[in-house]
């Protein structure tokens, strides 16, 4: 097979920076505050820290709304404490990868400032301006991820501007060849900084299909994602601004509504675009009409979707593999059972999900068991996409505001920005002062200190995933197979390599399974459990099992 690159033995931890630890008693998490837990993300054993956004931003997105690309905002520190923060990781071998936004910038960004002052500015073609319709509409239908519509009439010049996200991050023209290369030579001044690598926020966005703004039929629907243009623009920014480097470096492409296919050319060694991509076909799966309206997991639409994927990237690419991040409800609420059964449903998501082929990426708190969190009001939120959700859905389709909010319990991202719970005393051990968003009720019980003292901990379970990983080329490399595709409850599979065979059983449910396992196990040799051996074929609820056939 190919020689494998370095990340396909890799774990990636993302911080997300506001809520994992604060140094300075502010109540927002930084710079200083991830260094000083440098020591438990090595004990973890992870070997790449990814950083959500730390630049300069008015933080109407939490930073994802970059006012300023080459600084970093004051409330989470400074460039020199930035360099401090890289030296000490890569001093434990640890490395640093930042998240790259520029599918938009803020609105308070120079460019933006420039480009929206008169129509012939020579930044106006940075973003995308359009006159108004003859009826004074906007350019085509197109709506914002956050609520309401993508376009925005700009009084000054009476043109509309693009925005897929909030109104305060216009989209950058990436057709324009100064702006795409601007953004280069700003990656490459990150690289020259020691810096490892990107995480490309919503990068299959940066190509948009233009004759659905400008053809004749002006686009209604969505379908501004992946444009033709995509595949030119990422093998232009590897060209410009990775290759001759004699680094080692991770890119990874966040990418919503990616194919498998299109996966496949992205990471395609050859190809030279991305080493991999987050898809979102998995945590697609429990949403109706759209994400504020939850249904329950089909545990065999999710074990076969993540089993497409393995097969669609088995020969050419590689998978990332993700059930958590700060847009995502945290994974044991959502897919576990939290309440009698939160250490061993979120240790059998673990199990299951390191055993798949691919890098995985561990969220902060996910390796301690943190859960959802369920604030008795809207006004405990901050995230925009729920806050304009409530406001839309109470305000202008007079939905009930308790069910409204009961799907921002079940789905809003702030369930995985609530504070890093380190330890049980005030505010979790994340801040002397008063943190930003609230920190989940259950800190007493559920923190890093407490779970790392207890004999089930998840800390630990994790801990023996990643030196798998590290280890064992199957893990690593192994072929996948999933079997009983279509039982409800049993997720099983086969990793398979020239010198191994591996078996991964788990019973995903509150109740034992009692059925035929898919083999006699009789004779394998158990690696791992979340359960405490008791040699019966039975599978306890959410157990879960590796064995070495
Ligand atoms: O997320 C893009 C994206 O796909 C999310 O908007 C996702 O669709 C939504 O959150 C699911 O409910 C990236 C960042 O991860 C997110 O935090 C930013 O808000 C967004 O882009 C805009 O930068």
């Amino acid at each position: 097979n190919f020689t494998a690159p370095w990340w396909t033995r890799a774990v990636v931890y993302q911080v997300y920076p506001r809520s994992f630890a604060d140094s300075d008693g502010d109540g927002v998490g930084d710079l200083n505050g991830i260094r000083s837990q440098l020591d438990y993300l090595a004990d973890l054993g992870v070997d790449v820290v990814w950083l959500s956004p730390v630049y300069p931003s008015p933080q109407h997105d939490n930073g994802y709304d970059i006012r300023d690309y080459e600084d970093i905002d004051p409330v989470f520190g400074s460039l020199s404490d930035f360099d401090e923060l890289v030296a000490q990781a890569h001093q434990r071998g640890i490395r640093v990868v930042m998240d790259l936004v520029v599918n938009h910038t803020s609105d308070e960004h120079d460019w933006f400032r420039e480009s929206r002052s008169s129509i012939d500015n020579p930044k106006r073609d940075w973003y995308w301006w359009r006159k108004p319709r003859e009826d004074g509409s906007a350019p085509n239908g197109w709506t914002s991820a956050f609520s309401g519509p993508a376009w925005t009439l700009d009084e000054t010049t009476g043109e509309y501007y693009l925005h897929l996200f909030a109104k305060q991050q216009p989209d950058l023209n990436w057709e324009n060849a100064e702006v795409r290369q601007a953004v280069y030579a700003m990656m490459r001044r990150w690289l020259d900084r020691g810096v490892d690598g990107f995480r490309m926020d919503v990068i299959n966005l940066i190509a948009k299909r233009t004759e659905l703004i400008d053809g004749p039929q002006r686009g209604s629907g969505d379908g501004f994602e992946m444009g033709p243009q995509i595949h030119a623009f990422l093998k232009e920014m590897h060209q410009e601004v990775f290759a001759g480097r004699d680094g080692t470096y991770l890119t990874v492409g966040e990418m919503p509504g990616v194919s498998i296919d299109d996966a496949a050319l992205f990471t395609d060694p050859t190809q030279h675009e991305v080493d991999m991509v987050f898809q979102f076909e998995h945590v697609s799966l429990d949403q109706g009409e759209h994400k504020f309206d939850p249904i329950p997991l089909d545990l065999v639409a999710l074990k076969t979707s993540l089993a497409r994927w393995q097969e669609g990237l088995a020969e050419t690419g590689w998978n990332s593999l993700y059930l958590n991040n700060h847009d995502q409800p945290r994974l044991v609420s959502r897919f576990g059972n939290d309440r009698e059964y939160r250490y061993e449903s979120a240790t059998l998501w673990a199990l299951v999900l390191h055993l798949h082929r691919g890098t995985p990426y561990i969220y902060q708190g996910e390796e301690i068991g943190m859960t959802n969190v369920r604030f008795e009001s809207i006004e405990h939120y901050r995230d925009i996409e729920s806050l304009n959700h409530y406001r839309e859905a109470v305000d202008e389709f007079d939905q009930a505001p308790s069910s409204v909010l009961e799907a921002v319990h079940a789905m809003g991202r702030d369930n995985a920005r609530t504070p890093m719970q380190w330890d049980s005393s005030e505010q979790a051990g994340f801040t002397t002062g008063t943190p930003w968003i609230g920190v989940n009720p259950n800190y007493v019980e559920i923190n890093a200190e407490a779970d790392r003292a207890s004999g089930t901990s998840v800390f630990a379970f994790y801990q023996r995933l990643i030196k798998l990983r590290h280890e064992n080329e199957t893990v690593a490399l192994g072929g996948f197979e999933l079997l009983e595709p279509s039982h409800p409850t049993l997720y099983a599979f086969f990793r398979t390599s020239p010198s191994e065979r591996l078996l991964v059983v788990a019973n995903v449910s509150d109740e034992p399974f009692l059925g035929e396992l898919p083999l006699d196990v009789g004779s394998a040799e158990l690696l791992l459990g979340n359960y405490p051996v008791n040699g019966d074929a039975a599978l306890r609820p959410w157990e879960a099992r590796l064995y070495r056939l």
